[in-house]
């Protein structure tokens, strides 16, 4: 009954259990994963959109060889989160539909323009850093199939952030010019990166449910936080200016302090009016139409081996 089966999900959760697919679940932690686990795929997935832009200006042949592997990773995260996201009883297509009209939410960071080569590298070290942060957290998330996606993903990532930090590295140490492109690219995306951990946690419309049920298991402000002191001794190595001014080591807190994130445009952004909320959404449209035919071969594949079984 299900007073038992409810206990049976408590003690799953209380003794940190994984919960499968096939396991009882409440209603709300099914509907509450979907909505996180899609979002999460649906930002991986619009998410090489912004890269994708360079593939063809790469400045060398390995730099190119190196985002195209990378953008590549994305794609497959994007799959493996849907196929984990299927896994809880929705269609990929009931997916794709949300994502297209604006009832899924993806990542605010990927409705930033990307306007030059070193905007890719402070993609690899901020976004993909500040992705890692999030999901090395979510790998002890309680739902099973998710947990192990994000053991896998975050090997990947690592590799992603490296490279990232590679390229401004190699940018930061070059030229005036470079140096000049490596700031200009950090200015831009460090705000855009510390949004991605959400609203504050006083703000969070789902962190206390999520967190009871341990889907997330930190707070949006904490892994925040941890990846403002984990960046800024990597900021002072390339020797760039703090892209804000008032972060200032804090003894007492065993922290770094930072000036506030403009709530106002992250709202925006995530209510569909970033710089590039529509394009995006437009670009993945007219390719998920372009691939009609790849689905359509799949059904008539799919048919002819059901004729050929009741043969
Ligand atoms: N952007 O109550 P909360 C990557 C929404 S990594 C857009 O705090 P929650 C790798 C939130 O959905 C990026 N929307 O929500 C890569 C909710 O709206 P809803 C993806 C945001 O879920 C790198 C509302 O605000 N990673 O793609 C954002 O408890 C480079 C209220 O917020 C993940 O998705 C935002 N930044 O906490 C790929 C990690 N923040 O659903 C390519 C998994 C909040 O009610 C290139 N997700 N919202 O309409 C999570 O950990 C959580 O969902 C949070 C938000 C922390 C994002």
């Amino acid at each position: 009954d299900s007073a038992a089966e409810q206990a049976e999900f408590d003690r799953k959760i209380a003794e940190e259990q994984k919960i499968e697919p096939t396991d009882w679940m409440p209603d709300d932690y099914r509907k509450n994963l979907i909505r996180q686990m899609s979002q999460h795929a649906h930002s991986e997935v619009i998410g090489m959109q912004p890269e994708g832009n360079w593939i063809t200006r790469a400045p060398t042949l390995r730099r190119k060889a190196v985002l195209l592997a990378k953008v590549q990773d994305e794609a497959g995260h994007g799959l493996y989160l849907y196929s984990a996201t299927e896994t809880l009883g929705i269609s990929r297509s009931e997916l794709i539909d949300a994502l297209q009209t604006g009832k899924a939410k993806y990542a605010s960071i990927f409705n930033y323009p990307t306007l030059s080569w070193a905007d890719v590298g402070a993609i690899g070290w901020l976004v993909d850093g500040a992705a890692i942060v999030n999901q090395i957290s979510l790998q002890r998330t309680s739902y099973g199939p998710y947990s192990r996606a994000m053991i896998r993903i975050c090997k990947e990532e690592s590799f992603h952030q490296r490279q990232g930090y590679e390229i401004m590295y190699a940018l930061a140490k070059g030229t005036p010019e470079q140096k000049q492109m490596a700031q200009d690219a950090m200015n831009r995306f460090w705000w855009p990166s510390l949004m991605m951990f959400g609203p504050h946690d006083s703000e969070s419309a789902h962190s206390g449910r999520s967190m009871k049920w341990k889907i997330k298991r930190q707070s949006n402000d904490d892994l925040r936080q941890k990846f403002i002191d984990q960046t800024v001794p990597q900021i002072e190595v390339l020797g760039l200016e703090m892209p804000d001014p008032e972060i200032k080591w804090n003894e007492e807190r065993g922290h770094y302090d930072s000036g506030e994130i403009n709530w106002e445009e992250f709202y925006q952004v995530i209510n569909g009016s970033g710089p590039c909320n529509h394009q995006r959404i437009k670009h993945h449209k007219a390719a998920h139409d372009n691939g009609e035919w790849v689905r359509e071969a799949v059904r008539a594949y799919r048919a002819k081996q059901n004729q050929k079984a009741a043969e």
